[in-house]
């Protein structure tokens, strides 16, 4: 049972460290820059840019093909954009120009990548699971004959 809970709980984590990976990357806007300026991400990647700074800024587009603007972001304010397009998006900060930065979508979809790796995984685990339960059955075999001799060697003292 404890055994059981542990690869649930081992198979959550590995789904929640994929989606994750797949879904989304974050940035910090600091006081007076993007940290970090350059992202790349896939296609249908989002990113989440966070206001660590105290100033106000902004995260807004550059580009007439990816067009976002976050408005006016307070201190611990949050931005998220999901990018659909391929290629490279400048963009700055309306309230402090001189803060740029550009993310770099990719053709390649962040998503299937880390599933490649899980899917050789999948067996592994699966055999994983069986070898244990192979010892266990094992392990029971050997305590039901161990009983079995005690038993008859108490019988055979007690005649
Ligand atoms: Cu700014």
């Amino acid at each position: 049972m404890r055994r059981l809970l542990g690869l649930g709980l081992a198979f959550a984590l590995i789904v929640s460290v994929q989606t994750a990976r797949a879904a989304s990357q974050s940035a910090n806007i600091v006081d007076f820059s993007f940290e970090p300026a350059a992202i790349s991400v896939g296609v249908g990647d989002s990113v989440t840019w966070t206001n660590t700074g105290s100033a106000p800024h902004t995260v807004s587009s550059q580009s007439d093909v990816e067009t976002f603007d976050s408005g006016t972001l307070g201190s611990g304010g949050t931005f998220t954009y999901t990018f659909n397009k391929t290629g490279s998006f400048d963009f700055q900060c309306n309230v402090h120009p001189r803060m740029v930065g550009t993310v770099t979508v990719s053709s390649a979809p962040a998503a299937p990548a880390p599933v490649a790796p899980a899917a050789p995984g999948m067996p592994a685990s699966g055999s994983a699971t069986q070898l244990p339960l192979l010892g266990l059955l094992g392990a029971a075999g050997a305590l039901l004959a161990a009983g079995l001799v005690l038993r008859r060697r108490i019988a055979i003292r007690h005649q």
